[in-house]
């Protein structure tokens, strides 16, 4: 079970702890071989070291592309100690074995995320690396194999006990080697497939690096972990949380539809601010100010908005912080935030605050993947955006100006609601949503329950349901649908059409003066 390492490789292009980890082992009488900059390195820092082009006797050549491709290195990292045949070809080729490989690879995610041209991307693409991990984690019954600094620390523990390694730490180093190299595979595969500008998830390797274990999944009895993708879109899994304890599983399924919903609005054409609850929206809006658009989208749903998460389009200010810490909030999420707003969220120390640098592009393509029994359903995400040009008007009445800026909130709103899903908005604010209904006009009544409920906490004499425009993210099947909408109190539709009963819903709508256009473009979010 136990091994003692008498010789190791080290081959690392990230050198964090290197020296140090090489002294330890050298140390303790451990034969240390290196490539090229590892060797400069620790020759520089007084280790005893041999090139390994000495136990190749082969140089590197092209530019360092082969270096340890040598039988003499694969060899040494794959035989079976104990078989003799090995042991005889061992002999033969003057190969001897090799028990600890520490190896990381050039750094591809680092060089594309820097946005490095294509010949300094192939450049870094580690092919001896991969081969001697793989090579070692193979034949983890004998080698250990290092591929995380942070690992470092427990094989010099194991050096004072003999420096012997146990069965279970080899092959927990050999999962994550092979959990490493395919991630390092997946970065490259899904960097050509973007040069190729294939925006097909047939073409897509799923995987990401595994950023962060949780304490639980969506329930306290569920485990659960957090993968990033290498996504460079300002979001959830690039934002800088400045204060408060790590985000739950939940958190940042919610914060991740707040900051998407919010982003859909752009701050060149004013603040806008999402309130969410899992991971539907209780209120959003926009305003003449930050803290209006906060209070506009809070006053849709404030007994929802509790134990929220709110997103902002633009800098959090002190103003807007004021109202926030107001009532009890889980996360904030902004593109930046003020000093003074800073210092005001400081005095809720369980708040997270989260700070992205932007906002995503709502435009950019992008993967989106749900798991099924037995399998992955992958699809682009949804980057779908209605242009004015696409609206149909489909009734005698054409939406008035400040209707059709309502229907296109709506609908915009509509398009990160649970299918089946009604927004009702008025003055760049929800009035009313129904969410995740498995009838269409189920939705229509919550909302429109919603909106009475907010008209009686704001002690407004009619909900703002009544004058406003409704959007529904997929067709109106029956006229019954657009009936709920006209019953609480709106005079504009905006929906995508192409209902077998299209126009038994227009005779409604018309019956009724209302205004109704057609999108073409369906946003179903399951
Ligand atoms: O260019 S390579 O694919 N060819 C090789 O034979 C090879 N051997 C090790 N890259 C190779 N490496 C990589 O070099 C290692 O994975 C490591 O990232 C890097 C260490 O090089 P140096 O010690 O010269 O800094």
């Amino acid at each position: 079970d136990l091994v003692k390492i008498e010789t190791a490789l080290l081959s690392v292009s990230d050198k964090t702890g290197i020296v140090d980890f090489a002294a330890a082992l050298a140390g303790h009488g451990v034969r240390i071989l290196s490539t090229g900059g590892t060797y400069k390195a620790l020759r520089d820092a007084g280790i005893a070291v041999t090139d390994v082009s000495e136990v190749t006797e082969f140089p590197e050549i092209m530019d360092g592309r082969v270096k340890t491709l040598h039988p003499r290195v694969h060899g040494g990292l794959l035989a079976i100690r104990d078989d003799a045949e090995h042991r005889a070809a061992m002999k033969a080729h003057g190969i001897s074995s090799i028990d600890l490989a520490v190896i990381n690879l050039y750094p591809f995610e680092e060089v594309r995320a820097r946005g490095e041209d294509y010949a300094e991307s192939v450049e870094n693409i580690d092919i001896g690396g991969p081969a001697m991990i793989r090579a070692s984690a193979k034949n983890h019954a004998y080698v250990t194999v290092l591929t995380d600094p942070s690992d470092y620390q427990a094989v010099i523990d194991l050096l004072g006990k003999g420096a012997t390694v146990p069965y279970a730490f080899r092959q927990r180093m050999a999962q994550k080697a092979y959990a490493r190299t395919a991630a390092y595979d997946t970065a490259i595969s899904n960097w050509l497939a973007e040069d190729l500008a294939i925006d097909t998830p047939a073409y897509r390797t799923i995987g990401g690096v595994l950023r962060e274990e949780m304490r639980y999944g969506e329930n306290p009895h569920q485990k659960a972990a957090f993968y990033v993708t290498g996504d460079t879109r300002p979001g959830v899994s690039n934002a800088t949380l400045l204060q408060g304890k790590q985000l739950s599983y939940n958190n940042i399924n919610d914060t991740d539809a707040a900051f998407e919903l919010v982003a859909e609005f752009t701050p060149e054409k004013g603040p806008a601010c999402a309130i969410i609850k899992h991971a539907n929206p209780c209120g959003v809006a926009t305003g003449g100010t930050l803290r209006d658009a906060y209070l506009k989208a809070l006053a849709c749903d404030s007994t929802s908005a509790f134990g929220g998460i709110v997103a902002l389009n633009s800098l959090l200010d002190a103003e807007t912080a004021t109202e926030i810490v107001k009532l009890f909030t889980e996360v904030i999420i902004a593109p930046d935030v003020t000093e003074d707003a800073k210092a005001i969220i400081a005095k809720k120390a369980n708040l997270r605050l989260l700070v992205t640098g932007g906002l995503p592009d709502p435009r950019a393509a992008g993967l989106t993947a749900k798991t099924v029994s037995g399998g992955l359903l992958v699809q682009t995400r949804d980057n779908g955006m209605i242009e004015d040009i696409d609206l149909k008007v489909v009734t005698k009445r054409a939406p008035t100006a400040q209707e059709l800026e309502d229907l296109k909130f709506a609908y915009k709103v509509a398009k990160h609601v649970k299918s089946n899903a009604i927004v009702y908005a008025k003055d760049g604010q929800t009035a009313g949503i129904g969410a995740g209904q498995m009838s269409r006009v189920d939705s229509a009544r919550i909302a429109g329950i919603k909106a009475e409920e907010a008209a009686k906490t704001a002690g407004w004499a009619v909900p703002l349901t009544k004058g406003s425009a409704a959007a529904s993210e997929a067709f109106l099947p029956f006229a019954d649908g657009l009936l709920s909408i006209v019953g609480a109190g709106a005079t504009a539709v905006i929906q995508p059409g192409g209902s077998m009963r299209d126009q038994d819903v227009i005779d409604a709508a018309n019956e009724h003066n209302v205004a109704m256009v057609f999108t073409g473009m369906r946003h179903f979010r399951h």
